[in-house]
């Protein structure tokens, strides 16, 4: 599991508005209406305007990651809910929350980034949010995944829980595991997956997903225009050279998608 650094999230709240304002462009999304996409079929309406959510810092393992509950905090009040930090961390933190009657927590520590809805107890992992997210932005921008080939890279949990996603929208998936044990791991329970090369993956498939946490290991030459990547993974795959080639067509940020995904999966 990556750890974001505190430039990460400061550089995610600085362009969380321009983000958006490409992901729109490319897939005629914002994050709230990928979210709600993302959580049923046909889109519902969820309640996330006025929602009251409190980000809670937790101080244990590596300790409070400066700005993590502050984004946190900036992408849900951009979605429209009443969301604070609680002054307090930990479970002096829950329970500030508990006493603000608030509807949802949002609180992580270096194994796991969840939220728990308060009323209905429903606990929402960021993982498989991340995942289906990122799932909903490449199928937007593509039109559609059906048939389409669709080269993952990962099969880690976020690539695992993509690997589902891709596989139910439709999608001819391609995989990219050097882990033996990761990849008959996914094969066992019955993935649908292609394993291949880098090299022939790339030169089949315009639709890529990077789950990896390694990074900058496919370069400009490797992507054409119509290249689009869907790239949750931190730090991205794609160097900056391919990076600026594929401009809106790279959709990478640190948790915008996933948090969005989680408080519309945390209120449904
Ligand atoms: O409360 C705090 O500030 C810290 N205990 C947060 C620690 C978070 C550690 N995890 C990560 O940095 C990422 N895995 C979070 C999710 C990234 C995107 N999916
Ligand atoms: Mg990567």
């Amino acid at each position: 599991m990556t750890r974001l650094t505190t430039e990460d999230v400061k550089a995610l709240s600085d362009r969380l508005d321009d983000f958006e304002a490409g992901l729109r462009d490319l897939t005629g999304l914002g994050l709230r209406e990928l979210a709600m996409g993302t959580v049923a079929h046909p889109p519902v309406c969820v309640p996330l305007y006025g929602a009251r959510v409190a980000a809670v810092p937790v101080t244990s393992g590596d300790g409070v990651i400066g700005g993590f509950a502050d984004c946190v905090v900036a992408i849900l009040r951009h979605l429209g809910c009443d969301a604070w930090v609680t002054a307090q961390p930990d479970v002096r933190g829950i329970q500030e929350a508990y006493d603000a009657a608030t509807d949802v927590l949002f609180l992580a520590d270096d194994h796991r980034f969840i939220a728990l809805n308060t009323r209905t107890a429903r606990c929402v992992d960021d993982d498989p949010a991340t995942a289906d997210g990122y799932v909903t932005a490449l199928e937007a921008a593509a039109g559609s995944l059906l048939s389409r080939h669709v080269l993952l890279l990962g099969l880690g949990p976020v690539g695992r829980a993509a690997a589902r996603r891709l596989v139910s929208r439709g999608a001819a998936v391609e995989v990219v595991e050097p882990d033996g044990s990761r990849l008959r791991a996914a094969l066992d329970v019955g993935l649908k997956l292609q394993p291949v090369t880098l090299a022939d993956g790339l030169s089949r498939c315009d639709l890529i997903f990077d789950a990896t946490p390694s990074g900058g290991f496919i370069d400009a030459g490797d992507v054409s225009s119509i290249t689009i990547a869907a790239v949750p993974g931190l730090p991205s795959a794609f160097t900056p050279a391919a990076q600026a080639a594929l401009g809106a067509r790279h959709i990478h940020e640190p948790l915008a998608i996933g948090v969005a995904v989680m408080a519309a999966r945390a209120l449904v």
